[in-house]
């Protein structure tokens, strides 16, 4: 790995750079120590001339020549200061150049620093690496030399094997040979097996149709079984019915013999009926008759009340409907009052509507209370008007008729100022006012 990285010796680099500067500066210090002694010169000739103005009379001549070889020597020196001033100036700027050269060396080098530490790190890292490539290369040569070991183990084996192979190939053959005949012995006993197997198949259908027809058979024969037990209690009770029934003929035959005189009976009523059924014939044909001429009189009545609701009635007698009516002033006891209306060509009144019951509280006046045609003369209780009919619709009084002291059998009506008038029974004897009717 030292053979990738080419080491650098810095220290070695870093020389001619120290010299360079060292050389600069040795050569600044000799040009300003240069200036400085020219100075000083200068000064002491200018203090020595005038000091001395005796001398410098003498000295004039010589000293006008000194001055211009010094003056001469000065223009050089100030010629030699200038290049020397444009020397420094290269110097400083070349200076400055290698100054940043340095810088840029010295930022180049820590670079390089960083890049050799990361370097010696890698190959820390690549030694590591190698010993244990160099700790798998060892492991390998075993692991190659087992295997070498091992092959040569299985060569032996794989001609062993070999052999072994040739001889199963060789029994391989004999086998075949044997297997080809087995094929054709297969294929016999395919064929006989399968004809075997078509036999067995058809003994198999016929032994289920057997079973089958030996379990309907069996069926068949239990059915019977059950039929003949069916037929014998059948038979018993048919005896036991046909004793019965024998009892039963006996019986129906005296209810014959009752039957045929019911009949007998029966036809002579048949026969009264019939007769009968004729005569409510005749007596519905009569009855139609009679009907048809209750008809005509129906039809004739009505004619007639027509004629009777127009009829004016009799000068003292008021007029209600088809009849007229009479209120008598004087007073007789009810049988004599009775007799009055008869020979007036009437009746006391039958009072047989309500309409007739209000025309006649009407008439009358408060507590003048009036015969009219009622009585219970004939049955006690029992109130009936004078053409014979029923007292059907009534206004008695509340309490009426009582039959006070067993003595009150006729009929009065009890006028009233409110209502339709109320009846009361009185005795037949009392002397009162009375209504006719015709
Ligand atoms: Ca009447
Ligand atoms: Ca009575
Ligand atoms: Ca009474």
């Amino acid at each position: 790995m030292t053979g990738l990285i080419p080491k650098v010796d810095y220290p070695k680099r870093k020389q001619p750079s120290r010299c360079v500067t060292v050389c600069l500066g040795l050569l600044c210090a000799v040009l300003l120590a240069g200036n400085i002694g020219q100075f000083v010169y200068y000064e002491i000739i200018i203090q020595r001339t005038s000091a001395d103005p005796t001398q410098a009379g003498t000295n004039i001549q010589g000293g006008q020549s000194s001055y211009d070889a010094l003056t001469a020597e000065r223009t050089q020196l100030e010629a030699r200061l200038t290049n020397l001033t444009q020397e420094k100036h290269q110097c400083q700027q070349s200076y400055n150049s290698l100054t940043q050269k340095y810088d840029q060396i010295q930022s180049n080098h820590k670079n390089l620093t960083a890049s050799k530490d990361q370097l010696l790190t890698n190959q820390g890292n690549l030694q590591s690496e190698r010993e244990e490539l160099q700790m798998s290369m060892i492991m390998l040569r075993e692991n190659r030399d087992q295997l070498q070991s091992n092959y040569t183990s299985l060569k032996s084996n794989k001609d062993q094997l070999q052999r072994s192979y040739n001889a199963l190939n060789v029994s391989k053959t004999q086998l075949q040979i044997s297997y080809s005949s087995l094929e054709i012995d297969k294929e016999q006993l395919q064929t006989s097996y399968n004809t075997l197997q078509k036999e067995n198949d058809q003994l198999q259908t016929n032994s289920s149709n057997l079973q089958s027809e030996k379990e309907e058979l069996q069926m068949s024969m239990i059915m019977l079984r059950e039929n003949r037990d069916q037929l014998q209690s059948n038979y018993s009770s048919l005896e036991s019915n046909k004793d019965q029934l024998q009892r039963s003929y006996n019986t129906m035959s005296v209810s014959k013999n009752l039957l045929q005189i019911s009949y007998n009976s029966l036809w002579r009523d048949k026969e009264q009926l019939q007769t009968s059924c004729n005569t409510l014939k005749r007596e519905k044909n009569q009855l139609q008759t009679n009907y048809s001429s209750l008809a005509t009189d129906r039809d004739l009545l009505e004619k007639r009340i027509n004629k009777l609701k127009g009829r004016p009635c009799q000068a003292g007698w008021r007029k209600f409907d088809i009849s007229c009516y009479f209120v008598s002033n004087a007073k007789k006891n009810w049988t004599l009052s009775r007799q009055d209306c008869i020979s007036k060509g009437g009746d006391l009144v039958v009072i047989d509507s309500k309409e007739e019951q209000v025309f006649l509280n009407g008439i009358l006046a408060v507590r003048q209370n009036a015969w009219i045609g009622l009585t219970d003369s004939l049955e006690e209780g029992t109130w009936k008007w004078v053409d014979g009919t029923p007292a059907t619709q009534t206004f008695w009084q509340p309490g009426q008729p009582n039959s006070f002291n067993g003595n009150q059998d006729c009929g009065e009506i009890v006028p009233k100022s409110t209502g339709v008038g109320e009846w009361n029974d009185d005795g037949c004897f009392s002397e009162q006012i009375w209504i006719c009717e015709r």
